[in-house]
């Protein structure tokens, strides 16, 4: 397995720039670069593939002026394929597309390989995990929606929780447990609790944890939040 993606051995938190508020950006990220936070997820949105706008070009490149964290890019975008170019992608970045955006997932993964980054597919709470059967060989995680994307603050599609455990169990039993389960929405410390167990191992952190409170909280949530994806007993 590369050593730069090693979510699985020590699980890891993607914080949810979307979530962020801009007033006090700088110090919020001297905050994740202390707390030693693995990535920062941007949510690209396009308004057509999800009813919402979000995180563009420009906002990637501004916020690779304040830092060297990797980005973790989930693209809710319709044809991902013809778009990626624009992005300024890196190889150390996580890029994720979604299964459902584009009748040319396994072109789309091929074009994403040139860029060097991991690649991760992105499925939708009411997509079935076995879309995943032939790409396997082509991926490096799976984001799984834990809501419908598009917007932050919802709450959990309570079918997702099993989905994640038959997920790590499918991948587990294709020989693929090196494949990274990254879990998207409403994560609760509770919810990456229960997560962790089934098998997950990146979580994204948004108002559901990191952004429940203010910035001069945002470090004790984060240890909060590894506390319960690394802990064994209850949380604390
Ligand atoms: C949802 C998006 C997510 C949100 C995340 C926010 O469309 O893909 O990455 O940013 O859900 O977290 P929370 O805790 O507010 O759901
Ligand atoms: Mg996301």
């Amino acid at each position: 397995m590369d050593t730069r993606l090693n979510c699985n051995q020590k699980k890891c938190i993607s914080v949810s720039m979307m979530c962020s508020r801009l007033v006090g950006l700088q110090e919020t990220i001297q905050i994740f670069e202390q707390e030693k936070i693995e990535y920062l997820h941007i949510d690209v949105m396009d308004g057509s593939f999800v009813p919402n706008f979000g995180l563009g070009c420009d906002y990637i490149n501004r916020l690779r002026e304040l830092t060297n964290i990797p980005l973790d890019i989930h693209l809710m975008i319709d044809r991902p394929e013809q778009k990626l170019s624009w992005m300024n992608i890196k190889n150390t970045d996580i890029v994720s597309v979604h299964y459902e955006s584009t009748p040319q997932i396994q072109k789309t993964i091929d074009l994403l390989k040139t860029y060097g980054c991991k690649i991760f597919l992105a499925i939708n709470p009411a997509t079935p995990i076995f879309v995943l059967e032939e790409i396997l060989d082509y991926i490096d995680g799976v984001n799984v929606l834990m809501v419908n994307p598009g917007f932050a603050g919802q709450k959990i599609i309570p079918s997702t929780l099993l989905k994640v455990k038959k997920l790590v169990y499918f991948l587990n039993s294709n020989g693929k447990d090196d494949i990274v389960v990254e879990v998207d929405g409403n994560i609760t410390l509770e919810y990456a609790k229960q997560l962790k167990d089934y098998g997950a191992s990146m979580f994204v952190a948004g108002t559901s944890s990191l952004f429940m409170s203010g910035i001069d909280e945002y470090a004790g949530n984060i240890k909060k939040l590894r506390n319960a994806i690394n802990s064994k007993g209850a949380i604390t």
